[in-house]
């Protein structure tokens, strides 16, 4: 008997070990940003981290909205021969709220199986089914392929064609699209995380390096008929989210019979429980969020939380923003940030803007859309400030592919939203993608090709 507790322990230690790596995944890669590496847990585990969320009316099909989210920061086009996949091990979701108080109504959640290897590179497409959860109700609305990485024209020629061929319907209305895309987010990061620093005064005068341009990520993007969401006042709450599965070993008191010198009795006895829950490992809705707004020391926290958490839990951060107090002490008497009473912030994040996107008091980080508002003409012809720049149709009401959230969040901070006119200045110097967005869905540009090999170029 008294092996039982030293092979327990043994066994508890392979488990933690175990959990440890099931939790971390994959070795790390170079990068930074919206929110790509932004929690310390995540920044481990590429495939499971959401670096960006944007929703919005389509402009080309106006009964309908798309969403599309992004995941596996800074992906090198001409990283071979293991080609980035989504995890085999991981649930990637989609919620939408439909009525302001949360929690989701409706849930998409993709599982992705494993891709045959071509030869020696790992770049085939990867089979994915697609689960519609409403109201807790599961129903399976399909599937599809995602096309193989961007390798190269001799590995993947017509690479556009390919792309397009991999969008698919889902059953009961809509279309889908997964795989790799060029990362639509732009930044001048290196400037930035250099203690905002600026390569031309003020912010805004351009000359930014854009730190994404020549990278990919791996996109999931839905498009679904505005109807079928049945929204209250016609505003949705949206935010992504990965899952991974927790290997958890318990030590459970059992009462039982044992034979003791040849008769039984009833003793109690340490029964070990196997389980595999899912655990949600990285969440997003607004782009900056867990990036700049809550401390290193709470990101995991907010990673595992959920929209309501924010209220809850993490409410001061959006009242006393942290990126406000620096800002003042890196530029003293220049911005002149308020940092307390942010009222302007806690509604952009967690209530929605009046007469905007407003979903009530309940006090939830999703990235609000109103539906009843138009769309611009075309993908990339929004105002690229969005609300801050007198274009409704942009964030924080949803989040555009051309939105300079950067921008927009430095500016918002510092006060612009408050009348402060030194806030308008403020900008990474950033203004817009490197490369054009497509004019139908999925709507991201094709990635570059790793032959093409064009990081931080424009495409020929
Ligand atoms: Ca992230
Ligand atoms: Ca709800
Ligand atoms: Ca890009
Ligand atoms: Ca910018």
């Amino acid at each position: 008997m008294r092996k039982i507790p030293l092979l327990l322990v043994a066994l508890v230690a392979v488990a933690a070990v175990v959990v440890a790596a099931l939790v971390r995944g994959p070795a790390p890669t170079a990068s930074t940003a919206s929110s790509h590496r932004e929690a310390p847990l995540i920044s481990e585990d590429p495939t499971a981290d959401n670096t960006d969320v944007y929703a919005f009316r389509s402009p080309d099909r106006r009964d309908t909205v798309s969403i599309i989210s992004n995941w596996i920061p800074a992906e090198d086009p001409a990283a071979g021969p293991m080609y980035y996949q989504f995890s085999t091990g991981a649930r990637y979701n989609i919620n939408i709220d439909t009525n302001g108080d949360g929690r989701a109504n409706i849930v998409y959640r993709f599982r992705f199986r494993g891709s045959a290897p071509l030869a020696f590179l790992r770049t085939t497409v990867q089979p994915y089914s697609v689960t519609r959860i409403t109201n807790g109700r599961a129903e399976n609305v399909g599937g599809g392929m995602t096309p193989p990485n961007n390798v190269g024209p001799r590995t993947t020629p017509n690479y556009a064609q390919l792309a397009r061929a991999a969008v698919t319907s889902l059953a009961g209305g809509g279309s889908v699209f997964a795989g790799q895309r060029d990362d639509a987010f732009f930044g001048d990061i290196g400037a930035i995380f250099d203690s905002l620093n600026f390569r031309r005064f003020p912010g805004n005068a351009g000359g930014g390096k854009d730190f994404f341009a020549g990278y990919g990520v791996h996109s999931i993007a839905l498009q679904l008929p505005i109807a079928q969401l049945q929204a209250r006042n016609n505003i949705i709450g949206v935010w992504s989210s990965t899952d991974r599965q927790r290997l958890q070993v318990r030590n459970v008191k059992v009462r039982t019979r044992v034979r003791v010198r040849g008769r039984l009795v009833r003793r109690t006895v340490l029964r070990r429980v196997i389980s595999n829950p899912w655990v949600q490992v990285s969440r997003l809705g607004n782009p900056l969020v867990n990036e700049v707004l809550i401390p290193t020391e709470r990101k995991d926290e907010w990673n595992r939380g959920t929209p309501l958490d924010d209220g809850r839990k993490f409410g001061n951060f959006y009242r006393e923003p942290i990126l406000a107090a620096l800002i003042n002490r890196l530029y003293p008497g220049v911005v002149n940030a308020p940092e307390r009473n942010r009222d302007d912030i806690e509604a952009i994040f967690l209530t929605g803007l009046p007469n905007l996107n407003n979903t009530g008091t309940t006090r939830a980080e999703m990235l609000r859309l109103n539906l009843s508002i138009a769309p611009t003409a075309a993908v990339g012809a929004g105002n690229r400030l969005g609300v801050v720049g007198g274009d409704n149709a942009g964030f924080p009401n949803g989040r555009r592919l051309e939105d300079d959230v950067i921008d927009i969040a430095e500016k918002a901070v510092a006060g612009a939203l408050k009348g402060n006119a030194v806030a308008l200045l403020l900008g990474d110097g950033v203004n817009g993608n490197d490369v054009p967005f497509q004019q139908t869905f999925p709507y991201q540009a094709d990635p570059f090709s790793g032959f093409e090999n064009t990081k931080g170029q424009q495409k020929p």
